[in-house]
C-alpha cells in the first residue's frame, strides 16, 4: 500500500498535478506514516527525475514549475506534521537560512529550515535572493548562531562566497558561523570560500548545525 501511494507520489510531482500531490501527502497522514518518508522516497525522487529530464531536454521550463508546484503544495500538507515534532523544545540554537542572491530556488533550503525547526531550532528565512547585508543585518537583529546560504546554480555559489566575506569584513565570524549547500555545491567549494561546513542533504545540515551548536557550547 505505501510502496503505491509512493509511486503514485513520485509520478504526481513528474506530472506537476498539485492536487494529486496535496491528495496523497494527506493519505499517507491519514495512514500515520512518516511525513519525511514520504518526501525523501516519494515527493523527491519525482523532482529529481523532472529535473534530469530538463537537463536533458526532455522536459520544458513551464513542465518544470509545474513539478516545482506539486512538490510544494505536498510539503504544504506534509509541513505541519513535521514541525509538530519540534513544537515542545526549548530553543537549540539560531538560524538564518536564506538561498544566495539570484537564485529563486527554495524548495531545498525550506526543507532544511522545516527539519531544523522540527529540531528545535529557531529558524529565520530571508526567502530567495537574499543578498550578504540582508543576511548580515538579520543575523545581527537575531542575535543568530548560524548562518546557512543555499545555492542550486553554478551562477549562484558566488553569492554564498560574497556572505562569507560579509560577516568576515563585519568581523561576525567565528560567532557566528557560516554554512552552505544546495544542489550545485560540494565541500570542496565550501572548503575553497572559507565557509564553517557544507551539508549535502537537509538531514546533514541538521548533523551539522547539532555539532557546530556543541562546539560553541564547548568554546564557551
Ligand atoms: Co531549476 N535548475 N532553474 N528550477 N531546478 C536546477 C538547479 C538545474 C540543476 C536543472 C537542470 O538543468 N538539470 C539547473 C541548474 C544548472 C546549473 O546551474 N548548473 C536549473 C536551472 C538552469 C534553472 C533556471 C536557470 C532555468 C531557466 O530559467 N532557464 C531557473 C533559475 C532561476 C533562478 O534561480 N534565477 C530555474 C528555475 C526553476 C524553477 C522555478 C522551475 C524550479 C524552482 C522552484 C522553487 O524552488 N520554488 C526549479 C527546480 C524545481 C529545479 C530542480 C529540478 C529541482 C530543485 C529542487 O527543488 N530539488 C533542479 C534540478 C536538481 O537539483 N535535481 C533545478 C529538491 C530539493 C529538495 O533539493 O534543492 O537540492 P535541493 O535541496 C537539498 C540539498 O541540496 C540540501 O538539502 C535539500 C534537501 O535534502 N540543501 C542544503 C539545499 N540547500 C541547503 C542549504 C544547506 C544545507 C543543505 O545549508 C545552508
Amino acid at each position: 500500500m505505501s510502496e503505491d501511494l509512493l509511486r503514485a507520489m513520485r509520478q504526481s510531482v513528474i506530472d506537476g498535478a498539485p492536487d494529486t500531490a496535496a491528495d496523497l501527502a494527506a493519505r499517507w497522514l491519514a495512514l500515520s506514516l512518516d511525513a519525511l518518508d514520504a518526501i525523501h522516497h516519494g515527493f523527491l525522487e519525482g523532482i529529481t527525475f523532472a529535473g534530469e529530464q530538463f537537463g536533458c531536454g526532455q522536459m520544458f521550463l513551464p513542465d518544470l514549475l509545474a513539478s516545482a508546484e506539486a512538490m510544494k503544495s505536498a510539503v504544504k500538507v506534509l509541513e505541519p506534521e513535521m514541525l509538530k515534532r519540534g513544537s515542545q523544545r526549548e530553543v537549540r540554537g539560531k538560524v538564518v537560512l536564506g538561498t544566495a542572491r539570484g537564485d529563486i530556488h527554495d524548495i531545498g533550503k525550506n526543507l532544511v529550515g522545516t527539519i531544523l525547526t522540527m529540531s528545535g531550532f529557531a529558524v529565520f528565512d530571508l526567502g530567495t535572493s537574499a543578498t550578504p547585508e540582508q543576511f548580515v543585518a538579520r543575523a545581527t537583529d537575531v542575535k543568530a548562531d548560524i548562518v546557512g546560504v543555499s545555492a542550486l546554480l553554478t551562477t549562484t555559489m558566488a553569492g554564498q562566497k560574497a556572505v562569507v566575506e560579509a560577516f568576515d569584513r563585519h568581523g561576525l565570524r567565528p560567532g557566528i558561523r557560516v554554512i552552505v549547500g544546495g544542489a550545485a555545491v560540494s565541500k570542496k567549494w565550501a572548503e575553497e570560500i572559507h565557509a564553517d561546513g557544507f551539508a549535502r542533504s537537509a538531514m546533514d545540515a541538521l548533523e551539522l548545525v547539532k555539532s557546530l551548536m556543541a562546539a560553541k557550547a564547548g568554546a564557551s
